[in-house]
């Protein structure tokens, strides 16, 4: 099986999808095309059929798209949902809800991982709104459903894959946030397999200046 993804610093939904990958426990081999290169269309194109990054390869088989990833790999190891019936449908909304949504804060705080807690120069009501539903989204996942494990469901799921760069965001741009979402945060950003991508993020050098806000 190999992971296609776009430059870890950068790249949130790359991050999504090698999470993923590894909370399936498949062995897999990556590979990495920087993004805004003269010939990075092309290079993706050769795996990927929407042009888009991540692309997952196994057997031949191209699977593209963060969530459809996330979903192939779950049908091998279903414990990266709730096994709950009520937490997994809440599990994939909230996990739907950021496929789909939250628009304002991703062109407004793109993924940065060289950047350190400093805060936008100018915040909008439109950021707002998106800062404080995942706020709450969060606080109500962990109010129901969260256990003796930090996480959104208590174990390590899908859900807080796709809202892991997004605990990245906030503390790249030192969001302030209330008690159970700012542990919340912390318990992602210390999770094994965040930090082993970031550490890797570190020794990436090229720099995207539209992502540099
Ligand atoms: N909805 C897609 C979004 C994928 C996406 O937008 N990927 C970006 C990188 S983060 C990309 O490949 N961009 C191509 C480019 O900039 O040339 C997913 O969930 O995987």
């Amino acid at each position: 099986m190999k992971l296609i993804i776009a430059n870890r610093t950068y790249s949130s939904w790359s991050l999504r999808a090698w999470l993923a990958a590894r909370a399936s426990k498949h062995p897999f081999e990556e590979q990495l095309i920087l993004l805004r290169q003269p010939d990075t269309r092309a290079r993706i194109l050769q795996w990927s059929p929407s042009g888009k990054l991540p692309c997952l390869i196994d057997n031949g088989l191209a699977v593209w798209d963060s969530l459809a990833i996330a979903e192939y790999l779950a049908e091998e190891q279903p414990a990266m949902w709730p096994l709950d019936g009520a937490a997994r449908a809440l599990a994939r909304s909230v996990s739907a809800e950021m496929h789909s949504g939250f628009q304002a804060l991703r062109n407004q705080m793109p993924m940065n991982l060289h950047r350190e807690g400093q805060p936008l120069a100018r915040s909008s009501p439109e950021l707002e709104v998106d800062i404080r539903r995942i706020e709450a989204l969060w606080t109500d996942c962990l109010t129901r459903f969260g256990g003796h494990e930090p996480y959104l469901f208590g174990a390590w799921s899908i859900a807080d894959m796709m809202f892991a760069p997004v605990c990245l965001r906030f503390h790249s741009y030192g969001v302030t946030l209330s008690g159970a979402a700012r542990d919340y945060v912390a318990a992602v950003l210390a999770h094994p397999h965040v930090v082993e991508w970031c550490e890797a993020a570190q020794a990436e050098s090229s720099l995207i200046p539209d992502y540099e806000v």
